[in-house]
């Protein structure tokens, strides 16, 4: 397939910086303003917009190659995060960027990462930044809000800091106090690699986009009628039978149970928790087509490489189905430090809604017994939902009786609105990937809706946060999912995080515009909306 957009290669940006020019979205080459470099991005093109950030105006702290970053001792977490920043920083600063103890509760130099004074608003994922011209201090009470805190200081470096090899500098970081924390404890990005497979380089690579927007989830859609992608020791035909072909018949592909290891503990460097969902009693082909016992007339189905979704069942009478299900998701919920264990639970056209009701109820004793939580497609609803079982809301109407009334009961939702939220709808008529089923999603409907008061009768008191799905029929590639996701999904996470009274699209195209030039240089190849003032070097 065609990607679409442009992903220019490093060398012509490289060239641009070295000799001060920047590139213009024509490719055409112009003058850099002398000033521009020096000029510290403002806070207010972090994205998303922090709870409180009050700059401190004409204070600057430049990053130099005598900054040391010292982080809080005793911390391993906290040493880690030291690291990472500096990993970050090092190839594009040409700094040595030491990270050491810190030795002292109230640093006088460089960039302190603490686990000590932050105050008790910021709770497990927030976080306090100082940054004067002498210091950057971070203080939070976990090593979550570290993390959150380096995204932060990330945006408020130019955009030339994420670059792989050295570039000229310098990099001032604007003076300020911000004290932040977010909105929903979940913000989450689904990867449908069931439709189409992609490589654990690719999942690694997306996690890294989207923790630099304080995602803390990633949920991971590994089975459908298309494909079966974690290798399960009990049932090795799932994998490679099920797994072997994909959305048009291409080779499929799998993870081994190492693979998939290397994706949950690369993802917790980036404190963020893998969801696994194994999706059940529909979308379920790919598993009938390797065991014929989980069929209820014992006939293997053949392998389907088409999009037609509401086909299949495993046989909800059988006591067969439940040692399978019980098999795999122990598998999964062994490999899974994560709480939840996603059961899809959505279009199971071919079942009974008596039998679907029984079913969920029974999956719902079996995640149970392994553990974890149960987050299911808001269909899971029409059984009868335990209070830890999370609804994941994907309609396109602000109303859903069935939705609204367990919400009353106390179910948790979390909300995926497909004509707001799904990744996989086009743009506008004009995008050649994806699909408009649920209608075109341009960045202003991404952002343009309150998670907390969009569902009649689900406050935001019932919310536990945002996902953006990228289903994967029509997206075979990196550059593929990049487009989809970029630029809505940081609109999305923007959701999830910032302050309902944040809420502004005028003040949030422009940060969201802002963060063109930072996916130039990080070679992010995104969709260019016009409904954005792209800055140049975008
Ligand atoms: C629906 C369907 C998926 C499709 C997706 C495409 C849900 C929860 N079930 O969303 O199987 O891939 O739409 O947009």
């Amino acid at each position: 397939m065609k990607v679409p957009g442009r992903r220019r290669g490093l060398p012509a940006l490289v060239l641009a910086l070295t000799t001060g020019l920047a590139v213009l979205t024509n490719g055409v080459a112009a003058p850099r303003p002398a000033e521009a470099a020096a000029t510290p991005v403002p806070y207010s093109a972090v994205v998303p917009a922090p709870a409180t950030a009050v700059p401190a105006s004409g204070v600057a702290y430049q990053i130099t190659s005598a900054t040391a970053i010292h982080t809080e001792p005793g911390s391993a977490a906290a040493a880690s995060i030291g690291a990472y920043l500096a990993g970050l920083l090092r190839p594009s600063t040409g700094f040595p960027l030491p990270v050491g103890a810190a030795t002292g509760t109230t640093p006088s130099d460089g960039i302190s990462l603490l686990l000590s004074g932050a105050p008790g608003g910021v709770g497990d994922q927030g976080y306090q930044l100082d940054v004067t011209a002498g210091s950057i201090v971070v203080r939070a009470a976990q090593p979550a809000g570290l993390f959150a805190a380096v995204q932060t200081l990330r945006q408020l470096l130019p955009a030339a800091a994420e670059s792989g090899t050295a570039q000229p500098g310098p990099w001032p970081v604007a003076g300020g106090h911000v004290v932040d924390q977010p909105r929903f404890g979940y913000r989450g990005a689904m990867l449908d690699v069931a439709r189409h497979f992609f490589p654990v380089a690719t999942v690694k690579r997306y996690i890294d986009e989207i923790a630099l927007y304080k995602a803390n989830y990633l949920h991971l859609h590994l089975s459908d009628d298309q494909g079966w992608r974690i290798a399960i020791t009990s049932r090795p035909r799932l994998a490679t039978y099920g797994g072997s072909t994909a959305v048009g018949g291409g080779p499929g592909g799998y993870y081994t149970q190492d693979d998939y290891r290397e994706i949950v503990a690369y993802a917790a460097s980036r404190y963020i928790t893998v969801v696994p969902e194994i999706d059940m009693p529909g979308h379920t082909n790919a598993a009938l087509a390797s065991y014929a016992e989980l069929t209820c007339d014992g006939v293997a189905p053949p392998l389907y490489t088409g999009t037609d979704v509401g086909f299949s069942s495993l046989c909800t009478s059988k006591e067969t189905t439940y040692t399978f299900i019980d098999e795999v998701l122990g598998e999964i919920a062994a490999l899974t430090p994560g709480p939840y264990l996603h059961i899809g639970g959505d279009e199971a056209q071919s079942t009974q809604p008596a039998d679907y009701a029984a079913f969920v109820n029974r999956v719902q004793q079996i995640v149970a017994a392994h553990g974890k939580t149960v987050i299911g497609w808001h269909d899971v609803v029409n059984a009868t939902p335990l209070p830890s079982t999370v609804a994941q809301f994907w309609g396109t109407t602000t109303r859903n009786s069935a939705v609204a009334g367990a919400a009353q009961r106390g179910t948790k939702v979390l909300m995926s609105p497909a004509n707001r939220a799904y990744l996989d709808m086009k743009y506008n008529s004009r995008t050649t990937l994806g699909q408009n089923w649920a209608g075109y999603i341009d960045v202003k409907t991404a952002y343009g809706w309150d998670p907390g008061a969009y569902l009649s009768g689900v406050g935001a008191s019932s919310v536990l946060g945002v996902e953006a799905p990228l289903w994967t029929e029509t997206i075979t590639s990196l550059p593929d999912i990049e487009y989809m996701a970029f630029p809505r999904l940081p609109a999305l996470m923007e959701l999830g995080w910032s302050p309902a009274a944040t809420h502004d699209w005028t003040a949030f195209k422009q940060r969201l515009a802002a963060q063109g030039p930072r996916w130039h240089v990080m070679g992010v190849n995104y969709y260019h909306s016009t409904q954005l003032t792209w800055p140049a070097g975008s």
